[in-house]
């Protein structure tokens, strides 16, 4: 019998999700409607300029998820999900820091890590766990509450696990078995149909409304579903024209002159939905959840750490400019800032060092017979290499911060006499059961390569 291998697991589990996700919350079918009608439209006046950061099929098909779980036990079986689809743990997300917007989560970000994977289908979930030893947020009654409602719930069942476990020992599964896993997979992230007690779900409410999300019911759910957009600014103009409200700022770099880098997301508030809910005395009744949202997104170069570096510092320089002049708009400010300090071409943006290039000797080099120069930029400037920019796969923790609060209504209790529990990557490993992935190691390795392949090509030790 045929086996289907991860990445076709990986692409029709996306196409599945997408297809229960759009008949749960239709308001993201719109989303995805005018994604592509704007990427049709950026495709013909651009040209194939339009697919330097990926190719038209694969964007129209990207997407990403996010969920929440709550115990490292439930977060371990998410990877042995999501590593039967080829994904994995790739940064460290803390999103309890966040100013304005804290949360009482970390995150990571299954995804695949390989160029290749990514190119075939490049489906990602954003995956937040929460943490409920954290003081800030909980005390410690209520931490043990949550701790016990917490380890007597199932989320995913056994036999969707054993097949996961058979898909990535067996790099796939046979046909009839893929349609299982892919079945139950998706089951596993619908909302679920189970009332709602009334009373826990306000208690944690109080802290946060994420909290409540991830430790007020039995079940996890996908929250939002994201495709990718070529223009985001003419995406967000469509959506407002069509009535739909979306939040007030377009997340992340400014919209400028220069080339697109890291990522920029924009979404529309959780929507209510009825639910059903029990009350004190064990009766049902119904009422309304806003727990699932859409968003947007656009996708960049991806930044060194020198240019992450430059990119935060910036950040903090439109902060500052912000809280000076609080009647100037923040695009504005965020723009002008940009055009000064960060270079407005990839040439330059490779020469600093800011960002990451796969580089590949040119088809069309000379033919002139002479020695080909030294310098990687000459190289490049004399056309003997072509430099391609490598599309930023991950996300960014303030944008994160502000996507949280797509579903947040009002800010939760906070007691900032505590000290907050350290959590870092190495934490969430451990916590994951796998080694939580480096993106800046990833990229780095990317460019290495290829940078090795030209400088074989030309008969060389080092490029
Ligand atoms: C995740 C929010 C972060 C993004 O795109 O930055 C996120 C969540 O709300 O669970 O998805
Ligand atoms: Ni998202």
């Amino acid at each position: 019998m045929s086996t289907i291998g991860q990445w076709q697991l990986r692409a029709a589990f996306a196409v599945r999700l997408s297809e229960m996700y759009g008949r749960e919350v239709p308001a993201y079918t719109t989303l995805v409607d005018v994604s592509r009608e704007v990427n049709e439209d950026v495709l013909r006046a651009r040209g194939a300029d339009a697919e330097r950061l990926g190719s038209i099929g694969r964007v129209t098909a990207e997407r990403h998820g996010a969920i929440r779980v709550g115990t490292p036990r439930e977060l371990h079986q998410v990877a042995r999900v999501f590593g039967a689809l080829g994904m994995h743990p790739v940064g460290f997300y803390d999103l309890r820091e966040a100013a304005a917007s804290a949360v009482p989560v970390v995150s990571t970000a299954f995804r695949p890590v390989d160029a290749e994977e990514l190119a075939r289908n490049p489906f990602r979930v954003f995956t937040s766990l929460l943490t409920p030893a954290d003081p800030r947020f909980f005390d410690a009654d209520l931490r043990a509450r949550l701790e016990r409602f917490l380890a007597a719930r199932e989320l995913f069942p056994p036999e969707l696990l054993t097949l996961a476990d058979r898909a990535t020992a067996d790099r796939g599964l046979p046909a009839e078995d893929a349609e299982r896993f892919l079945e139950l997979a998706v089951q596993a992230f619908e909302l679920s149909a189970e009332p709602v007690d009334r009373a826990w779900y306000r208690t944690l409410e109080k802290v946060s409304a994420v909290a409540a999300d991830i430790g007020g019911v039995r079940s996890t759910h996908i929250n939002h579903l994201t495709p990718r957009v070529l223009d985001i600014d003419e995406l967000y103009r469509r959506m407002t024209d069509r009535g739909i409200e979306m939040i007030d700022t377009i997340q992340g770099p400014p919209a400028w002159k220069g080339p697109d880098v890291l990522l920029r997301q924009t979404s529309f508030r959780a929507l209510a939905e009825p639910r059903a809910m029990r009350t004190e005395d064990g009766g049902v009744v119904s009422g309304a959840l806003r727990v699932r949202f859409g968003e947007v997104e656009a996708r960049g170069i991806a930044l060194t750490r020198a240019g992450r570096a430059l990119y935060d510092e910036l950040l903090g320089r439109v902060d500052e400019q912000a809280a000076e002049q609080p009647a100037a708009a923040r695009a504005d400010l965020a723009r002008a800032v940009w055009e000064r300090y960060l270079p407005g071409s990839e040439e330059e943006l490779a020469a600093r060092g800011l960002a990451y290039f796969t580089y590949r000797l040119a088809d069309d080099r000379p033919r002139d017979g002479l020695e080909p120069p030294t310098a990687l930029a000459e190289l490049v400037r004399q056309g003997w290499v072509r430099a391609e920019p490598v599309v930023y796969e991950d996300f960014l923790p303030r944008s994160a911060a502000g996507i949280f609060q797509s579903n947040l209504g009002a800010e939760g209790t906070r007691d900032y006499e505590q000290q907050g529990t350290a959590h870092d990557a190495d934490w969430l490993s451990g916590a994951v059961g796998r080694e939580v992935l480096d993106p800046f190691a990833l990229y780095e390795r990317q460019q290495d390569q290829s940078l090795a392949r030209v400088a074989r090509a030309l008969g060389r030790t080092a490029p």
